[in-house]
């Protein structure tokens, strides 16, 4: 009687960790399934586009990639996401440009956190000291290593491009409530890149210009769903802007990088997905940096 116990105890604890096993590798199948799902969203964007490069000469929010996918169902579950062109954001890299650029930042900073000017101009020399490879502070209100080893606990500017925005974070006089603003208006990409006014969101194109603001560029904005320009010349000679004198150098009406960003759901299989790619001249399209994570 006491060894029929003990063997139904064992027996029901083997089927147990046999339950748990075969439960375990259900999910792990199932995240397989999410990850391969996600493999060919990335082929897919790769090829929307290096079509759109063949069809059209500029890059703006009515053409095909721009259009987000909210449900796309599969086998056990849905595909969403969307394709966010990377030059209507503000590049950090682009800081080494020069004062325009630092200009423009500052302004960003400004128009949507509660930051005053002062500050502003602070973040903006701050994150160009973070990138520019010395370690010389730049005037008046920068910073290098001497303020960051003050911290607790210290740390040193990296003094090279950022590899994510969320390296802003570090940066002297940045603050959650600040970054938390301003995420989605920046990037960090692997070279200084151009403004793709056709697709900038109301606080990037508002901070083009000191004159302008987001009740200003509502009305561009507006103009460009209609007709989106298709030079920088034509944009420039819009009204709002007229005698504003704002440098075309840092401007452009087409786009190089492109970021999908989005989750596939197989049933408990779950991937949120974060993927850049690359066009060159020509339409050739690559993937040049991915993300994953389990959720
Ligand atoms: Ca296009
Ligand atoms: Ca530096």
């Amino acid at each position: 009687m006491l060894i029929l116990s003990i063997l139904t105890v064992t027996g029901v604890a083997m089927l147990t960790r046999m339950n748990v096993s075969l439960h375990r590798s259900g999910n792990v199948w199932l995240a397989q399934q999410a990850y391969w799902y996600s493999v060919g969203v990335e082929n897919w964007v790769t090829q929307i586009l290096r079509l759109d490069a063949e069809n059209s000469e500029i890059d703006s929010l009515d053409e095909a990639w721009a259009t987000p996918v909210d449900y796309l169902p599969i086998d056990g579950g849905a595909i969403s996401g969307r394709l966010i062109d990377q030059q209507g954001l503000f590049n950090l890299n682009s800081l080494m440009q020069g004062d325009v650029a630092m200009q423009h930042f500052a302004r960003l900073v400004e128009l949507v956190t509660e930051a005053d000017i002062v500050t502003a101009n602070r973040i903006a020399q701050a994150t160009r000291d973070w990138i520019d490879t010395d370690i010389n502070v730049t005037l008046p209100d920068g910073a290098e290593d001497n303020f960051y080893l003050g911290q607790t606990p210290p740390y040193r500017a990296a003094n090279r491009p950022m590899a994510s925005p969320s390296e802003l974070r570090l940066v002297a006089e940045m603050t959650p409530e600040f970054y938390a603003a301003l995420a989605q208006y920046v990037t960090a990409l692997p070279a200084a890149t151009a403004i793709n006014v056709n697709t900038a969101p109301l606080p990037v194109l508002a901070s083009l210009h000191e004159q302008l603001d987001l009740g200003a560029v509502e009305r561009l904005a507006e103009i460009r769903m209609e007709t989106p320009w298709q030079s920088v010349q034509a944009f420039l000679q819009e009204d709002a802007l007229a005698g504003l004198d704002i440098n075309a150098a840092n401007l452009t009406t087409t786009s190089s990088y492109f970021l999908a960003a989005g989750q596939v759901v197989v049933d408990r299989g779950r991937i949120r997905y974060r993927s850049l790619f690359q066009r060159a001249e020509g339409g050739r399209t690559r993937l040049i940096a991915h993300s994953r994570e389990v959720f």
